[in-house]
């Protein structure tokens, strides 16, 4: 099996945390995206919109779209189930993914990406600490009654949520998450749970 990704880039961290979930490895092509690697024509006959992640299976089936990836990972891997086996556990797990990403990634990305690349435009911070707003005042509520998005487990809703929450705290965003105290709480289970670490390189 082989994950074509970048270790730097959320999407490619949601396989590689489910990846670690079920103590599986794939072999890693690297794509460089400073030099568009993700561009390149090899790289489009995998992900037709010259993004990634993109995994290959060893029988040549190919499948791109992180969120898709990881619920197939899910599926088909033997380990830890990351998917709510009740049916309502199931329908949380999927609502929090829709939400993370509709209403989350979006504005949580554009502030991450001014402070990443330096460029600093807090026209745009300023939109997207409002944006996440909402969302974390949503999954606060939720997160007041169950230690997890979808139930008492930790599934593919945490495995979304925590390549956006990991960046927010990376550049220095901390005290815009720091209000929602159910939030916190459970940021400190997910981020401390040993797949995360690995994925996101720590
Ligand atoms: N919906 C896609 C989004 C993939 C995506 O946007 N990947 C980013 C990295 S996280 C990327 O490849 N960016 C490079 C580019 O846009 O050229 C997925 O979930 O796989």
């Amino acid at each position: 099996m082989k994950l074509y990704g970048n270790p730097m880039s959320t999407c490619t961290r949601k396989v590689l945390t489910v990846l670690a979930e079920k103590g599986r490895e794939a072999e890693f092509i690297h794509i460089d995206l400073q030099k568009h690697e993700q561009k390149s024509p090899a790289h489009l006959a995998r992900q037709p919109f010259g993004v990634v992640p993109a995994l290959e299976l060893d029988d040549g089936f190919i499948l791109y779209e992180s969120r898709a990836i990881a619920r197939f990972l899910d599926r088909t891997l033997p380990g830890p189930q990351l998917t709510p086996r009740d049916d309502r556990g199931y329908a949380l797990m999927e609502q929090f993914m829709g939400v993370e990403q509709s209403y989350f990634s979006g504005p949580a990305m554009k502030i991450v990406m001014e402070r990443f690349f330096g460029t600093h435009n807090e026209e745009n911070i300023a939109k997207g600490r409002e944006g996440v707003k909402r969302p974390l005042e949503v999954i606060d509520a939720e997160l007041a009654k169950r230690p997890y998005l979808a139930g008492n487990d930790f599934t593919l809703a945490e495995v979304c949520w925590a390549p956006y929450m990991e960046y927010l705290f990376a550049v220095g965003e901390k005290d815009l998450v720091a209000p929602y105290k159910n939030v916190m709480a459970w940021w400190d289970r997910v981020s401390n749970r040993p797949s995360v670490k690995k994925s996101h390189g720590r």
